[in-house]
């Protein structure tokens, strides 16, 4: 039975995979990297360290660890910075009518975010009061595909994995579902999230009842 949600953040609640883009890619003009909005797509749902040796490898980059350290600091920053500019305007077209509704239910509703910056979007979005538990990228130190980050939020709401579905956008987000013994509900296309339980291409097809008359 169906009792609680763990909602991953960016890409289901709002799209910051844009804000991130644009602070990975001025950084990387600045070291004359080469980067595309197609390696953009490989750091959805990764931690920024594991973001930023992914830039790395593909430009064939070795740096000393303390340096690598400072360039992610500078690019999280920029995207700090261009948070400010967020608000409850930038929920993705369906998230906020489908957090409305779980809690008109009762559901329990969780954050299982890979963000450190999670808590300042949330704020942004003025989405605290639908959460009953925010699990981050301060919550754990193993981030997506390993499922601490969801099992965390689990049992922060006091319930099993199989009594809730994990809602996801990114590929290594689902394994992480799966891993973790969770329903799961990937959001985007075939080939990235095609594995979860139920699929949908966009929050919009989301709604609850969808989601209710799969897992009934
Ligand atoms: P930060 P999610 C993830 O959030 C993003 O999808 C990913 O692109 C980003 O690198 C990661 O958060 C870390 O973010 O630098 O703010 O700690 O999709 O798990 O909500
Ligand atoms: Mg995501």
């Amino acid at each position: 039975m169906i009792k609680g949600f763990i909602f991953d953040l960016d890409g289901v609640i709002t799209d910051t995979a844009e804000l991130h883009y644009e602070a990975w890619k001025k950084l990387s003009d600045e070291m004359s990297w080469d980067f595309d909005r197609e390696l953009n797509e490989k750091l959805r749902g990764i931690s920024r360290m594991d973001s930023i040796k992914v830039i790395m490898d593909h430009n064939k980059v070795t740096l000393e660890e303390q340096t690598v350290i400072d360039l992610a600091t500078k690019k999280n920053d920029l995207y700090v910075a261009s948070l400010d500019h967020m608000t409850p305007e930038d929920y993705l077209p369906g998230a906020k009518e489908l957090l409305t509704h779980l809690r008109t239910e009762g559901f329990s509703v969780a954050l299982g975010s890979a963000s450190k910056n999670a808590l300042k979007v949330l704020q942004q979005l003025n989405a605290m009061p639908y959460f009953d538990v925010i699990g981050d990228g301060n919550s754990v130190t193993k981030s997506k595909p390993e499922p601490d980050i969801f099992l965390y939020a689990a049992e922060k709401l006091r319930l099993p994995p199989n009594n809730c579905i994990v809602v996801e956008d990114a590929e290594k987000g689902i394994d992480a579902a799966k891993a973790g013994g969770f329903h799961s509900v990937g959001i985007g296309p075939e080939d990235r999230v095609g594995h979860a339980d139920l699929r949908f291409d966009t929050m919009k097809e989301a709604t609850l009842f969808e989601v209710k008359s799969h897992f009934a």
